[in-house]
């Protein structure tokens, strides 16, 4: 079959609920991806950086395989000889009291917002069904029909009314906003991105986590993180909040959590907070299945044992002031931290920012547009400083050509 083949099947039998760069891929190792003709790419997108630790890890998927053939899921009616192991390594990661395990970002952010309010009621003292959470213009945070409730992009909202209430939205990066928005007394968290990922990479002004953290203490209201995508590695600290010296009363993780292979994500809180859920009140089928126990923490040895945090901030730095100096009128601006960069493309002579993806496919680098104008380059953090150099003259060389 051709690719055209494999994609027109995919559409006729798929939703059409994606609108993906044509090209087809069937093998991944590190930082490669291949397409059905044997065709190599840098992957710059890693799975909206799910693939933190590059494709096909042999150490996550050693702990996969080793897993698979004792026993994969139990449901959590049972006890199992993981869970807790994972448990007390995810929390001395991180540095909390507790975790509960989920399965998606969305999943984990409808979680952090339920034990939000839970903590409203049970210890904050606001009145039955008063409870609000503030959350940021440009905010993504997953699609369930709670989540989509607290967006302003109408891609995200559009015709799937009614939305859940108990949500104040501020504009993101605006501290006045936010003090203003904390002086109502009902209010019991304030949910962020520390970087707005689909936003385009939005970094929030130096300060502004700092100060929004300190705002929420004073005023006895929980700080929930939603790093599911900035987290584990990806913008050069183990959390981008860690950029602030600010820990999160909330912490949200997702994608790189479960190393690119199966999907793991989790919510981390202290007791005051974790405990007001009590057995019964909240879970999920798969939710801290032995699977992901293993391949979880395994993802999580790698980043350690390969310093891959260290690696992001080094070569981060690298890549921005890399791009910044390519001398195309098409590159607006470059933004990001650590291995999460978008660039602004100014389009030219009606050539977009989907043109310089297809460009960049041909020449053997997958990105991906965002917002019409942006293109996010996240590679997986196993990258060196000479691959990183040389997806870098790909880069430069599509632009001077477009
Ligand atoms: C899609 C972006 C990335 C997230 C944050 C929760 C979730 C996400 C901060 C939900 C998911 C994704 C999902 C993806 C596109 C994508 C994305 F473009 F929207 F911003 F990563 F760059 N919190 N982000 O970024 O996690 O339920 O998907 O596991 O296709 O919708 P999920």
């Amino acid at each position: 079959m051709t690719q055209q083949e494999f994609i027109e099947r995919e559409n006729r039998y798929g939703a059409h609920n994606y609108h993906p760069l044509p090209v087809v891929l069937e093998k991944g190792e590190g930082i490669y991806v291949y397409d059905i003709d044997g065709k190599k790419y840098f992957d710059f997108l890693s799975a909206y950086s799910a693939v933190n630790q590059g494709h096909c890890h042999p150490k996550i998927l050693s702990a996969l395989h080793t897993q698979a053939q004792r026993l994969t899921l139990t449901s959590r009616a049972f006890y199992n000889d993981v869970l807790g192991e994972w448990a007390e390594y995810v929390t001395r990661y991180f540095g909390y009291d507790k975790v509960l395990p989920m399965n998606t970002g969305a999943e984990a952010d409808e979680t952090a917002l339920k034990l939000c309010r839970k903590w409203a009621y049970k210890v904050k003292g606001i009145a039955e069904n008063k409870a609000k959470i503030i959350v940021c213009d440009g905010n993504f945070h997953g699609r369930t029909i709670t989540i989509i409730s607290l967006s302003n992009d109408p891609e995200s909202y559009g015709d799937y009314g009614p939305f859940t209430p108990g949500f104040v939205r501020i504009p993101y990066n605006d501290i006045p906003a936010l003090e203003e928005a904390l002086k109502d007394g009902d209010v019991a968290g304030f949910l962020l991105e520390p970087i707005q990922g689909e936003a385009g990479v939005f970094v929030p002004d130096d300060g502004y986590l700092r100060k929004a953290y300190e705002l929420c203490k004073k005023n006895n209201v929980l700080f929930i993180a939603d790093e599911v995508q900035t987290g584990i590695g990806r913008t050069g600290k183990l959390l981008a909040c860690d950029y602030e010296d600010v820990r999160p009363d909330i912490l949200v993780l997702g994608k790189a959590l479960g190393g690119g292979v199966i999907p793991v994500s989790c919510v981390l809180a202290d007791d005051e907070i974790m405990l007001t859920i009590k057995p019964g009140e909240h879970g999920s089928t798969f939710g801290g299945y032995l699977l992901a126990g293993r391949v979880s923490m395994a993802a999580l040895q790698v980043i350690k044992d390969e310093a891959l945090t260290e690696n992001a901030f080094r070569l981060g730095e690298i890549f921005r002031s890399r791009i910044k100096a390519i001398d195309s009128d098409m590159v607006e601006l470059v933004r990001g931290k650590g291995l999460l960069n978008a660039v602004v493309i100014k389009p030219k002579g009606g050539k977009t920012a989907w043109d310089v993806c297809l460009a960049l496919r041909d020449n053997g680098l997958l990105a991906k547009p965002t917002h019409q104008h942006i293109i996010r380059f996240a590679p997986p953090l196993v990258i060196n400083e000479q691959e990183l150099l040389d997806a870098v003259a790909i880069i430069e060389k599509t632009l001077k050509l477009m």
